[in-house]
């Protein structure tokens, strides 16, 4: 396994569109392997393949309190969004330091494939909903940063960047 470098927010990569994986073969494995490993180095809750700058539709999430339980979503999509909706504090690897309030769908049902190629769904609430939600965004291209209103998007690139220069 290998440990891989998150895209820090603004980086223009965090904004491309992910593409469905076309088969669920050893690269696709190992992908999903590193990006465990990466995830619970951070430490974080989720990560999705578009973090590591790869744009191919992957995330892995674990949001076990003993975090021995990694699932891998490949190819997700989102089958039903509850109409109640609730607000949560999100935070995102590639916007280190930064936590914010964001209103999602409070359950969605997800259908993904498993690292065996396996098709599965799942009825999501709590924080795998959140976190689900958010990492299908980064899949999309969008970082949570941008619910926000343009005045804090200003002052956290502003932030980042400077997080960027000192580095
Ligand atoms: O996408 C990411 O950058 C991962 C992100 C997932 C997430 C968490 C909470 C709400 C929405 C999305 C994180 O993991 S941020 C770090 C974090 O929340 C955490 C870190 C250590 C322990 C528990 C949580
Ligand atoms: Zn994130």
């Amino acid at each position: 396994m290998a440990l891989l470098s998150i895209l820090n927010y603004p980086d223009k990569r965090l904004h491309k569109i992910a593409k469905p994986v076309e088969a669920v073969d050893d690269r696709i494995r190992k992908l999903v392997a590193d990006m465990g490993e990466t995830m619970y180095a951070a430490p974080g809750v989720g990560l999705a393949a578009t973090q590591v700058d790869v744009h191919e539709r992957v995330i892995v999430i674990d949001v076990s309190e003993t975090h021995d339980q990694l699932m891998a979503f490949i190819n997700p999509v989102i089958l039903w969004s509850s109409d109640e909706r609730k607000i949560n504090e999100e935070g995102c690897l590639s916007v280190p330091g930064i936590y914010d309030s964001v209103e999602r769908a409070e359950r969605v049902r997800v259908r993904a494939l498993n690292e065996k190629a396996e098709t599965f769904e799942i009825d999501c609430d709590g924080l795998l909903a959140v976190c689900i939600q958010h990492e299908m965004d980064h899949l999309m291209g969008r970082v949570f940063v941008e619910y926000l209103s343009p005045l804090k998007q200003t002052r956290i690139k502003t932030k980042m960047k400077k997080l960027a220069h000192a580095m």
